[in-house]
């Protein structure tokens, strides 16, 4: 399609959830100059790359797709990854977003031009240009494995959750699993059938609640595709059933103790040793990470083939991994299921606005943003899942919407207002941040006992929202240029000679 084309009026980097929307939404208001670029081979983001065996979304199907796309045939009440991904693609098709996408075109560099007032960026397909970039690249894109010692001279096979080597057969191996985060969680229980041995390393053990998943009926099918109302009535309900959880996450942390009482039970009846049931009892309150639904996770651990170390990893060696302990458990296959590189954004580095300055010494390690979108110094660029917009209790997908909202509104304005440079004000941004931080002080994200990747090094919370989700639904759904410097405004006058009028970027 766009091999020929270098210049947009839009780039929108990354096809997942959140720039797959945006760019649905962009079709829907017949604005058509705009690429999307995606550096996997498919739409579907972190839903594309996450293969592992037993990769599900722990929040119900109702409640995981885009509002203008309800799916009445989820086959079970939380969506497994291949639906999810195949959902995407089926959606990609359906709005005819494909001439627009550009895949396994990684974006290297990212630069403002002061001259020009475009971003630059290189990419693995050569250099593009656009007058506006939507960054949707994703939190939990980038998988983080730990600088352990000894770990090139492990003679086995190594990997990442998130990048799963499917050519790599479990049967028979004696495999250590890295982590207990919602990732090693779905998997083990699928990996402990067929290994031989399984030890998992658990630094920290995670809350885990009785999950209700379940196969939809055949009833159900037949009434939400014949009754989409149906279906939306039930996604409303589960939404404001979860939207509940914020009174106690967000305002009382101790209300987080009566379903703390209940992931007690759970593991009380599933782990009948009390020394297994010691080591895999959090210490801090549930919350403060992800609350973790699984039915699999505890019955798993107590199979005789598993190994439950409670210990991080001090040390690999050429035979297997060493844990605190100072004990050596010999394996064959490595998994680490570690997580991503959050708070470090991993794209900041690449990405130079105004005077060539560097996201990343901007936010040195601790991104921040106004309503998670804009950023001062980086004009004409506008984030989806920025900073301090992520959930622990609901859908993301609600919060991309909301993003989608914001930035169709703003991209209206800058249409209506022929501004060719919108840059957040400074003070807006730390107005903003500052109150953000202030509700995050008494939250059990912050005061619950423990360490997550929504912290980030310095133990400042730059990955949460902290309050009611349709707040932040009310706050992005318009555009408040106030907060914003709009530059080459037509009819003002400001417009510098000799740049270029700004295209529209309707029609
Ligand atoms: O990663 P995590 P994840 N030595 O960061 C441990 C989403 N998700 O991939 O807790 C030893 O949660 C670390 O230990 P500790 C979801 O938002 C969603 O599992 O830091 N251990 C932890 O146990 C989720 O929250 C679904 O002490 C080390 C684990 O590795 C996010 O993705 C499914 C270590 C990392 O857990 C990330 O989940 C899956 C070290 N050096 C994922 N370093 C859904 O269902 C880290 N750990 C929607």
């Amino acid at each position: 399609m766009t091999a020929e084309r270098r210049d947009f009026r839009v780039a929108i980097l990354g096809a997942g959830f959140g720039g797959l929307g945006m760019a649905i939404r962009l079709k829907q208001k017949g604005i058509e100059d705009f690429v999307v670029l995606e550096r996997d081979a498919e739409v579907g983001g972190t839903w594309w790359a996450n293969t592992y065996p037993g990769c599900q979304c722990d929040i119900p199907s109702h409640l995981y797709s885009y509002s203008f796309a309800l799916n009445p045939e989820w086959t079970r009440t939380y969506p497994l990854q291949p639906e999810i991904r195949d959902y995407l693609r089926e959606c990609a098709d359906r709005y005819g977003v494909r001439p627009h996408l550009q895949l396994g075109c990684a974006v290297q560099e990212a630069e403002w031009d002061e001259g020009e007032r475009k971003w630059r960026l290189q990419t693995s397909d050569g250099t593009y240009t656009a007058d506006i970039v939507i960054a949707a690249p994703g939190a939990l894109s980038e998988p983080r494995i730990p600088n352990l010692p000894g770990l090139e001279d492990f003679r086995g096979t190594v990997f990442h959750t998130a990048r799963w080597n499917h050519d790599h057969d479990l049967t028979g191996r004696r495999v250590a699993v890295v982590g207990t985060g919602a990732s090693a969680i779905q998997t083990v229980p699928r990996i402990q059938p067929i290994a031989e041995h399984v030890t998992v390393f658990q630094r920290t053990p995670p809350w885990v609640v009785p999950h209700r998943d379940r196969p939809l009926t055949r009833f159900e099918h037949a009434l939400y595709k014949r009754l989409p109302a149906a279906q939306r009535m039930v996604r409303a309900a589960v939404y404001f059933g979860r939207e509940l959880l914020v009174t106690g996450l967000a305002y009382r942390p101790k209300l987080m103790k009566g379903l703390q009482r209940a992931a007690e039970a759970h593991l009380a009846k599933q782990v009948p040793d009390p020394e297994l049931r010691a080591k895999l009892t959090p210490d801090y309150v549930l919350g403060c990470k992800r609350i973790l639904p699984s039915n699999a996770w505890y019955p798993a651990i107590t199979q005789p083939n598993v190994e439950l170390v409670p210990s991080g990893v001090t040390e690999i060696r050429p035979e297997g991994v060493v844990g605190a302990d100072g004990v050596l458990h010999e394996v064959d296959t490595l998994i680490f299921a570690t997580g991503f590189h959050v708070t470090d954004v991993p794209f900041a580095q690449f990405i130079r606005g105004r005077d060539g300055a560097r996201l990343d010494d901007l936010w040195q390690g601790s991104p921040a943003a106004y309503r998670g979108a804009s950023v001062p110094g980086f004009p004409n660029m506008f984030w989806i899942v920025g900073p301090n917009t992520g959930l622990g209790h609901n859908s993301m997908v609600f919060m991309i919407e909301a993003q989608i909202n914001y930035l169709l509104d703003a991209l209206e304005t800058i249409d209506r207002t022929g501004a060719s440079e919108v840059e957040v004000r400074r003070d807006a941004y730390e107005a903003y941040n500052t109150h953000l931080q202030s509700r995050l002080d008494g939250t059990v994200w912050n005061t619950g006992g423990c360490s997550s990747w929504y912290l980030d090094a310095n133990g400042r919370n730059a990955t949460i929202w902290p309050d009611f989700t349709f707040r932040f639904w009310r706050q992005t759904l318009q555009f408040d240029a106030p907060a914003y410097e709009l530059s080459g405004v037509s009819g003002r006058g400001t417009r510098p000679q000799g740049r270029r009028e700004a295209a529209p970027i309707s029609g």
